[in-house]
């Protein structure tokens, strides 16, 4: 997950300030628009279901280290790592589930191993569950109100 973190600090670096929000602190905002930006490839200040799309297929290829199309715990255990360093750094008192935790959640038949399928399917009921105006995109103020806590 290094690649990402260095872009995130880019556009950390790239990102003009902006005034913050009511539920959410500055800091928090200003790394959640970061994040957006990075997310928002046609630049339309939304993400569509097609923008993560492709950062899903990325971050399943990354985390199935052996390539053999299903994600183990320790192959899962990297990504979600990484995730939980994300959500903290923009929500520290964020409560997180244990590695096993989560992998039993996106695991649906329960077999030891992630699918692609499942990945994905995990990863779309989370963004309807964000997309609170069901208009299949996220917009800035769906991102804020659940502080970037994004399936990706
Ligand atoms: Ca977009
Ligand atoms: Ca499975
Ligand atoms: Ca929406």
């Amino acid at each position: 997950m290094k690649i990402i973190n260095l872009t995130l600090f880019a556009a950390l670096m790239l990102t003009s300030l902006q005034p913050g929000y009511a539920s959410v602190d500055f800091k928090q905002a200003f790394i959640i628009k970061a994040v957006m930006r990075l997310l928002d490839i046609n630049k339309n200040q939304q993400i569509e279901i097609e923008e993560v799309e492709s950062r899903w297929a990325q971050a399943f290829k990354m985390t199935d280290k052996n390539a053999d199309k299903v994600l183990t715990l320790d192959e899962f255990n990297a990504l979600f790592k990484a995730r939980s360093a994300q959500i903290k750094l923009v929500d520290p008192e964020s409560k997180l589930p244990s590695t096993e935790a989560a992998f039993k959640e996106l695991d649906l038949n329960d077999n030891k191993s992630i699918t692609r399928w499942e990945f994905n399917t995990h990863a779309i009921n989370q963004f309807r569950q964000v997309d609170t105006d069901e208009n299949d995109a996220i917009s800035q103020e769906e991102m804020l109100a659940v502080k970037g806590r994004l399936p990706f």
